[in-house]
């Protein structure tokens, strides 16, 4: 499967140009760090974007828990992401039908697709949803083109979660579904044997997996949130691993991204056999 092979070999072949990127500066910078930057002013998520900007392929927001929020959080952003050569992935979640989303996505108050290359989605409403952002994505007078993409939330690390079963599959088979905007998911294992009576796998297929819940000093939290290591993430079919709180409420954030950094490309390696 792909998770076998290296980002270089995957950049090259990928038809999806925001995947090719990405593979591209995780391989370039020697990185599969996603940061969850979760601070609640506009200073502290540039000031942490700039620190850790070099040893990261992404920075992951949540650009509604600032409490300062303004256009210069977002020109600021993207001049950081532009400097340090790392995409930005807004954890909106959307979650309702598509007439929703579409606007909640392109325009509003936050302007999502003009700052943020990947934003991501639960499948709760149905098929619908994943159809809806496609469509804006890929709308002929949509100005971003081929630099934006979806991950589709396929499964959640919180104690509990219902996102399992068939929910999970029909993820796998709306992200098939819509290849052209969808370029992989948000989940903690390797979904590419996945198969419905739907669709099945076809050969050029290559999703992208985010995990989350990666930390090195805890098992967990207070409110059910739960943790595994870089190592067991990667191993399990990560390509790019999000750490949040392990990483930015670390004594040394600097310190800690690189340890993440190292851990998380070694077991890359480990897994393509280089
Ligand atoms: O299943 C999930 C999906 C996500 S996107 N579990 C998660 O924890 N997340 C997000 O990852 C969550 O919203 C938070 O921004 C980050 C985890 O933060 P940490 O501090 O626990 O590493």
């Amino acid at each position: 499967s792909s998770s076998k092979l290296p980002y270089g070999v995957r950049a090259k072949n990928h038809p999806n140009i925001l995947v090719r990127k990405l593979f591209a500066i995780a391989e370039a910078k020697k990185t599969n760090v996603t940061v969850s930057a979760d601070v609640t002013t506009t200073k502290e998520l540039l000031d942490l974007a700039d620190q850790l900007g070099p040893y990261i392929a992404v920075l992951k927001t949540h650009i509604d828990i600032l409490s300062d929020f303004s256009p210069e959080t977002t020109t600021g952003l993207k001049h950081l992401a532009q400097k340090h050569n790392f995409l930005i992935f807004e954890d909106r979640k959307f979650i309702d039908i598509g007439n929703t989303v579409q606007k909640q996505y392109h325009g509003g108050a936050l302007r999502i697709s003009e700052w943020s290359h990947i934003i991501n989605c639960a499948i709760l409403p149905g098929e619908g949803i994943v159809q809806a952002l496609t469509q804006t994505a890929t709308a002929d007078d949509f100005p971003y083109g081929n630099e934006r993409g979806l991950l589709i939330l396929a499964e959640m690390t919180s104690k509990g979660s219902l996102a399992k079963g068939e929910y999970t599959t029909r993820s796998v088979d709306y992200a098939r579904r819509y290849k052209k905007f969808v370029m992989g998911f948000v989940c903690n294992r390797a979904l590419t044997e996945e198969q419905s009576t739907e669709t099945s796998k076809s050969e050029d297929e290559d999703f992208v997996v985010f995990t989350t819940g990666v930390n090195l000093a805890s098992a967990g939290d207070a409110l059910g949130q739960q943790y595994q290591t870089p190592q067991s993430a990667v191993a399990r079919g990560a390509d790019f691993i999000i750490s949040g709180r392990g990483i930015y409420a670390a004594p040394d954030p600097v310190e800690a991204v690189k340890r993440y950094q190292e851990q998380g490309w070694n077991a890359y390696l480990e897994r393509v056999g280089l």
